[in-house]
């Protein structure tokens, strides 16, 4: 897993005053884009997007908890942490990483496209066997593809998963819909659960994969007074996550009363729905977010 260390002069050759800006947090460097549908934020550490607003909507469209961490090698709490590639706990390597290395690294900006409507970015990175493209356009959605490359002269397997972090008004009211129809594995009991018919509403600790689902999904949120639409290419699973009271308190970079102001809607492909690519193969997985009142 590599870590690239772009200097600030050549991240300087990418900024447009007013449209594409580069900043430090923490140490950490991050890019501030703006044009006239969104504003919108992402640091080269996990090429982590943290930020997306069009200016149609009255909230921000992601969620950042205010205890984050925002350093190399620890995972930034909210926004759009790439899961690569696994997800979860390693399955053999009980010391490695959660979610898989990518997020915890520094990425490296190859391309800025900018106009007056959109801005495109382009970062990559390179593991053991992939190469990772990551294309984001802010505009009036933002849209996330995540680009794997088999460079091996082997079959290789991965997870993958955008785990975007959603700003809620209140976790209590809102509803899920395009999950009816699906069944999930309840990651908190280890069980299978028939689909239910019904949208999701969140009344305690949620944890499911939703497997074999392309459908969108749609969060209502009558507290903002508007429905966010998760809209995925290449994508057979479906996270849906809220820590709820008990497991925010365990989590030292999540505030202890930030639960009510997210939910994650993960768009990804996990478990049987795990990639394998043969050799010189891609796969992108897509997630484009948009939000409506
Ligand atoms: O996507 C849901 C989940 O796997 C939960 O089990 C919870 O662990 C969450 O991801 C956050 O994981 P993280 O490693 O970012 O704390």
């Amino acid at each position: 897993m590599e870590s690239h260390h772009q200097s600030w002069d050549e991240l300087q050759t990418f900024s447009r005053p007013g449209q594409v800006e580069f900043h430090r947090h923490e140490g950490l460097i991050y890019c501030e884009v703006n044009n006239q549908q969104c504003r919108g934020r992402f640091y080269l550490l996990g090429a982590h997007v943290t930020d997306f607003h069009p200016r149609h909507t009255r909230q921000p469209l992601l969620f950042m908890s205010e205890a984050a961490n925002f350093r190399e090698g620890s995972p930034i709490r909210g926004g759009i942490p790439i899961c690569f590639p696994w997800f979860g706990p390693h399955d053999v390597d009980e010391n490695a990483p959660a979610h898989g290395l990518v997020r915890q690294k520094m990425w490296a900006l190859k391309e800025v496209k900018s106009t007056d409507e959109q801005t495109q970015v382009l970062l990559v990175n390179d593991t053991e066997h992939f190469h990772v493209a990551y294309r984001v356009t802010f505009a009036e959605t933002l849209e996330t593809d995540l680009m794997v490359h088999n460079t091996t002269d082997s079959t290789q397997r991965f997870e993958v998963a955008l785990h975007t972090y959603f700003r809620l008004s209140d976790v209590n009211h809102v509803t899920v819909r395009g999950l009816e129809y699906v069944a999930y594995l309840d990651q908190l009991t280890g069980e299978t659960v028939p689909e239910s018919g019904e949208p999701i509403r969140f009344t305690r600790e949620t944890d499911r994969v939703y497997l074999q689902t392309e459908d969108p999904i749609e969060i209502q949120d009558p507290g903002f007074h508007r429905r966010i639409r998760i809209e995925k290419k290449g994508s057979e699973s479906t996270v849906v996550w809220n820590p709820w009271t008990t497991k925010a308190q365990r989590m030292a970079d999540f505030g202890d009363y930030e639960w009510p102001s997210m939910c994650c809607i993960e768009t990804a492909n996990v478990g049987n729905q795990a990639i394998s690519l043969e050799p010189d193969e891609r796969h992108h997985t897509v997630a484009i977010h948009s939000v409506s009142s």
